[in-house]
């Protein structure tokens, strides 16, 4: 039930730098920002290409206690996480549970532009972040 990679989402201290240097270095462009309180993150998505395939997500911490900001502190900036597009968000993590993977979270959390996230402990997969994205719109059972 994974359809497509959503992004890959990399861990910056400084949101606005790193918006400057993926644009002036790598030539990707920024088509979306917003803070996540929630997951204490300021975050960017960035185009790559023609935008028909996978994003960059630029994560930066909001607060001290943050899920990036003990990231920066044990890994430093770089890889933080992998995310797939599923159709049903809820569908895909009892799937995984029944598989035996532990889901960080019972129900959905919100993710980027109103989608239904939740995530894989990295250490039942394969030491990656998994992350599950359920566009905000599309069709769910039960609704
Ligand atoms: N990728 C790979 N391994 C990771 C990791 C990551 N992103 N984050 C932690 N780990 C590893 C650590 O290196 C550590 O390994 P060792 O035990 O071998 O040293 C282990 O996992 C620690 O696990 P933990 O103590 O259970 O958890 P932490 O306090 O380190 O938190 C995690 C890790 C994944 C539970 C936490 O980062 C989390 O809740 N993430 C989900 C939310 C999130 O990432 N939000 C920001 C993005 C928001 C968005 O995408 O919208």
């Amino acid at each position: 039930e994974l359809l497509r990679i959503d992004h890959v989402g990399i861990a910056v201290a400084d949101l606005d730098e790193a918006i400057r240097f993926y644009g002036e270095t790598l030539g990707l462009r920024c088509v979306h920002q917003e803070t996540n309180d929630e997951q204490g993150v300021r975050e960017a998505m960035l185009a790559v290409g023609d935008d028909t395939g996978p994003r960059i997500q630029l994560l930066a911490p909001l607060r001290p206690d943050s899920a990036i900001a003990k990231f920066l502190d044990r890994s430093g900036p770089g890889l933080q996480q992998l995310a797939y597009t599923v159709a049903d968000v809820e569908a895909a993590a009892d799937a995984l549970r029944a598989r035996g993977l532990r889901l960080l979270y019972d129900t959905p959390r919100r993710g980027t532009a109103g989608s239904r996230i939740n995530f894989v402990h990295p250490k039942d997969a394969g030491g990656v972040l998994v992350e599950l994205v359920e566009p905000a719109g599309v069709h769910r059972s039960g609704d």
